[in-house]
C-alpha cells in the first residue's frame, strides 16, 4: 500500500504541475471556459485518459469524456458510475480546484485495472470545462448538460468582449444545438462521485487529510444595479445628492448584517466585483452594480437573507431617490450528498487513512449541484493548507492526493462489491 501511495502521490503532482503550466496568463494560473487554454488542458486530459484505458471524446459542451466498459463477470449492467470534476479555473485560481478531481479519477481507473478488478458496471471520468462560471455570468454548464437541466438561454450570454457563449462554443469545435443528446437518463447511471480540495480549514484543523460531504450549501448570485445622478463633484450639495456609490455601501453593510446574523446556518455573503459610473474622481457615480453571492446551509436561511437584502435596497432607493434593482443570475438549492454514496465514501477513507472520516458540508459550489438532479451524488473532499483557495497559495500536500487516489478506488470497489450483492 505504501509504495501504491507514494508512486500515485508522484504521478498526481505530476499531473497537477502539467495542467498548471497551461494558463492565459505568464506567471498566473487562469484558465476560462472555451478558452485556447482549456482547449490545450482538454486534450491533455484526452491524452491520460485514453492511456488510463478509457474511450474517449469531447461533447458538445466542451467536456472530456472517457468511458470504460463493465469487467467480465456473472452481473454486469450497462449502467455507469459518473466520477468527475472541472478544468476551468478563476482567474489567478490555484493548480488543485476542479483539476484534483479530474486526475483523482483518472489515476483512479489505472489503479484498478493495474489490480485488476473487474468491475459490474460502466465508469465514466468525466472532465468538465465549466464550473466557476469566469468568462459568461452562468455556472455548471457541462455537469448541467450531462444532467439534463441546461437553461440554454446561457448560450446568449456575453463574455467580457461581446463574445456570445454559442459563439465561443462552436469556435471550440463543440455544438450548441446537440447539447440536448448529452444529457443522461437516470436509468443509466448509478450515482455521481467527486473528489475536491476541501477549500477550507476543517481537515488541516483535525489532522485528517480526507473528509466525507454530507452536502453542497444553498447557493445565490445576484447582481444588483442602482442608478443615481451622476453630477459635479465639486457644485452639488450633500443634501440634494442622489450618489449611486453612496447608496450601494449602505446596501452592502446591510449585506454584511444579514449574513452575520445568520452565522448559526453557515450563512455567507460576498460583494466581489463592483463597477462605479462614470467613474471619476471629480465626478457624483451615477450608476453602480455590483455582484451578490450569498450562501447558507438551508435553503430558508438562504432566501430569507436575499428577500431581507432585496427590502433594504429598496428602503435605500425611496430614501435617496435612486432607482434599484436585484436580479438572480444563480441560484441553487441544497444538494444532498447520498447516504448510500457517503457510506460508502466514509468506509472507504477509513479503511485507507486507518481513522474514522470527518463529515462536513461544503460551503464551495461544486458540479455535484447540477448532477445531483440526474442521480445520487457523492464527494470526497482533500485537505489543503490554510483552507486557501481561489488564490495562487493553493497547495495539497502530494502524500495527500496518492491518499484521496486510493480512497476514491476503493469507494468504487466498495460500490462493485454492494451492487453484486444487490
Ligand atoms: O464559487 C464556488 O463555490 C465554486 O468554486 N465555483
Ligand atoms: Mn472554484
Ligand atoms: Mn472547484
Amino acid at each position: 500500500m505504501t509504495i501504491d501511495r507514494s508512486a500515485l502521490a508522484e504521478r498526481a503532482q505530476g499531473m497537477i504541475d502539467a495542467l498548471a503550466s497551461i494558463s492565459a496568463e505568464p506567471g498566473r494560473l487562469t484558465r476560462l471556459y472555451l478558452s485556447e487554454e482549456h482547449k490545450a488542458a482538454a486534450r491533455l486530459v484526452s491524452e491520460w485518459m485514453r492511456d488510463a484505458g478509457l474511450t474517449v471524446r469531447m461533447d458538445a459542451a466542451g467536456s472530456v469524456r472517457g468511458t470504460l466498459p463493465a469487467g467480465r463477470s456473472a452481473q454486469t449492467t450497462e449502467r455507469r458510475l459518473l466520477i468527475g470534476s472541472h478544468i476551468d479555473t478563476v482567474v489567478d485560481g490555484g493548480r488543485f480546484d476542479g483539476t484534483l478531481g479530474v486526475i483523482a479519477g483518472i489515476l483512479a481507473v489505472e489503479n484498478l485495472r493495474a489490480r485488476g478488478v473487474a468491475l459490474p458496471f460502466g465508469l465514466e471520468v468525466i472532465a468538465f470545462g465549466d464550473e466557476e462560471g469566469v468568462r459568461f455570468p452562468k455556472t455548471l454548464i457541462g455537469s448541467s448538460t450531462v444532467a439534463g437541466i441546461l437553461d440554454t438561454t446561457a448560450l446568449d450570454t456575453v463574455d467580457a468582449d461581446g463574445v456570445t457563449m454559442s459563439e465561443a462554443l462552436r469556435a471550440f469545435g463543440g455544438d450548441p444545438h446537440a447539447l440536448d443528446d448529452e444529457a443522461y437518463a437516470s436509468d443509466d447511471v448509478l450515482g455521481y462521485l467527486e473528489v475536491h480540495i476541501e477549500q477550507g480549514p476543517v481537515l488541516e484543523q483535525a489532522g485528517k487529510p480526507l473528509g466525507a460531504v454530507s452536502a453542497i450549501a444553498s447557493q445565490g448570485r445576484y447582481r444588483i444595479t442602482i442608478i443615481g445622478e451622476a453630477g459635479h463633484a465639486g457644485t452639488v450639495p450633500m443634501a440634494v445628492r442622489h450618489d449611486a456609490l453612496a447608496a450601494a455601501a449602505e446596501v452592502i453593510l446591510a449585506i454584511e448584517a444579514a449574513a452575520t446574523k445568520r452565522s448559526a446556518d453557515s450563512c455567507v455573503a460576498t460583494v466581489g466585483a463592483l463597477q462605479v459610473s462614470p467613474g471619476a474622481s471629480n465626478v457624483i457615480p451615477g450608476a453602480a452594480t455590483f455582484s451578490l453571492d450569498l450562501r447558507a446551509a438551508t435553503d430558508e436561511s438562504r432566501t430569507t437573507a436575499a428577500a431581507e437584502v432585496r427590502d433594504y435596497l429598496r428602503d435605500v432607493g425611496h430614501r435617496r431617490g435612486v432607482k434599484v434593482s436585484m436580479d438572480a443570475v444563480h441560484e441553487k438549492p441544497v444538494a444532498t450528498c447520498a447516504p448510500r454514496l457517503g457510506k460508502a465514501i466514509g468506509g472507504a477513507i477509513e479503511r485507507v487513512t486507518g481513522a474514522p472520516p470527518v463529515t462536513m458540508m461544503s460551503g464551495a459550489g461544486h458540479d455535484g449541484q447540477a448532477m445531483v438532479s440526474l442521480t445520487e451524488i457523492g464527494m470526497m473532499f482533500v485537505r489543503c493548507r490554510g483552507g486557501i483557495s481561489h488564490n495562487p497559495l493553493e497547495f495539497v500536500e502530494p502524500d495527500d492526493m496518492g491518499v484521496a487516489v486510493l480512497a476514491l478506488s476503493e469507494t468504487v470497489r466498495t460500490l462493485a462489491d454492494d451492487s453484486g450483492q444487490g
